[in-house]
């Protein structure tokens, strides 16, 4: 039997990626941190499976990572924790290199001088791209030009991740994943927020939709889809480096309209442009060339409406329930 290892196990991916694994009958530890309210609510369903529990450590503190690692010890370690707001980068940037490249290095240094068998994979982002001067679709070859505390802590720890594969022939890869939603989305970001948004509307609860930024376009993919190629990375013979992307691109704008319109209402009467949630630097265009994991037989299975017509049907149906009770 497997045994995986997962950092960030209470966020999307981590919880989605659970349930991959466990249905590939690993053995999954999750590692989370000590929060003031609980925090499991995206994994609590699966505890009662034998073969999945979690453990406290954090990111910050690389002892609390190690000793995990010695007591598991694990085939394959997925690094999916990390502070992964890029607004509020901007805001704790100490915080957000510590958590996003600190950590990550603590873990790639214990398989080097531990056990170098152990397989590693890095949660690598689109924001490294940032404003890139590179022709889109961006590919490996596309110039990294973050633009943000946040894109800068990923792309040291995508070198780091590399530098460590090259150096010492460690089995570490990066996945360097576009934008993903799906139902159990972070609140506060733009998709969740929209769809949220027009449940708290619809119900009564909310009378404005106060956004930044809606020019900018992303290339939006389902996380259950980009859980399926993490793990294929995962599994070939060789370490290496791949983009997970749909190759479709749309601003938030348009996502804005479609939601809007699936419920019955017109967005210009809802939302209220609001320059707090605009960025220092904005990353104004996204879209990923993801040719070669394609090569390896992945495919996304949602497209943007799908998948946001998901979360809005999802969040309605919440939004429903909290107010019966
Ligand atoms: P998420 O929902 O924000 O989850 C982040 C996870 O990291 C949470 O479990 C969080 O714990 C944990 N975490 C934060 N700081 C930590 C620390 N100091 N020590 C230990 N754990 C810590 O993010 P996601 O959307 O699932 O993304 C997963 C990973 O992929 C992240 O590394 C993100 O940067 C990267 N990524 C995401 C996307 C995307 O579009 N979703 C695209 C490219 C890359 P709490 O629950 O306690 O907050
Ligand atoms: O913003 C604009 C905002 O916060 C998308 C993270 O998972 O994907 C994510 O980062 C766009 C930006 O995602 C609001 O300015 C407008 O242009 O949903 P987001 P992100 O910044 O692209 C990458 C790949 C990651 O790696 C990250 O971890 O939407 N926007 N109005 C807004 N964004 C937010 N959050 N809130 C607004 O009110």
């Amino acid at each position: 039997m497997k045994r995986a290892l997962i950092t960030g196990v209470t966020g999307q991916d981590g919880s989605y990626l659970s349930e991959l694994l466990l249905s590939k009958k690993y053995k999954v530890l999750g590692i989370m941190r000590r929060t003031s309210h609980f925090n499991t609510a995206r994994i609590n369903h699966l505890y009662k499976n034998k073969n999945f529990d979690t453990e406290y450590g954090d990111l910050v503190d690389p002892i609390s990572i190690a000793n995990v690692i010695d007591r598991f010890k694990p085939d394959e370690i997925y690094n999916l924790g990390a502070m992964s707001h890029v607004r509020i980068s901007f805001d704790v940037p100490r915080f957000t290199l510590e958590t996003n490249t600190l950590g990550p290095v603590g873990i790639l240094e214990y398989i080097h001088q531990h056990n170098p068998k152990i397989k590693y994979y890095q949660a690598s982002s689109s924001e490294m791209f940032g404003a890139t001067r590179s022709k889109p679709p961006f590919g490996l070859s596309a110039e990294f030009r973050p633009q943000s505390p946040y894109g800068t802590s990923k792309l040291a720890a995508f070198h780091l991740t590399r530098i460590y594969r090259e150096g010492y022939g460690l089995f570490a890869v990066n996945g360097i994943l576009f934008n993903h939603e799906s139902p159990r989305r972070g609140e506060t970001f733009v998709t969740r927020k929209i769809t949220r948004g027009i449940a708290l509307i619809l119900k009564g609860k909310m009378k404005k939709l106060r956004l930044g930024n809606i020019e900018s376009k992303r290339d939006w993919g389902h996380s259950k889809d980009y859980m399926r190629a993490i793990h294929l990375m995962m599994q070939q013979e060789k370490p290496d480096d791949y983009i997970v992307a749909t190759g479709e691109t749309h601003s938030i704008k348009e996502a804005l309209e479609f939601c809007f319109k699936e419920a019955g209402l017109n967005w210009k009467k809802y939302v209220v442009i609001d320059k707090k949630f605009f960025r220092p630097n904005e990353v104004p265009y996204l879209q990923g060339d993801s040719s070669k994991i394609r090569k390896l037989g992945w495919r996304p299975r949602y497209n943007w409406k799908e998948i946001l017509k998901e979360m809005l049907e999802n969040d309605i149906k919440y939004v429903e329930e909290i107010f019966e009770s």
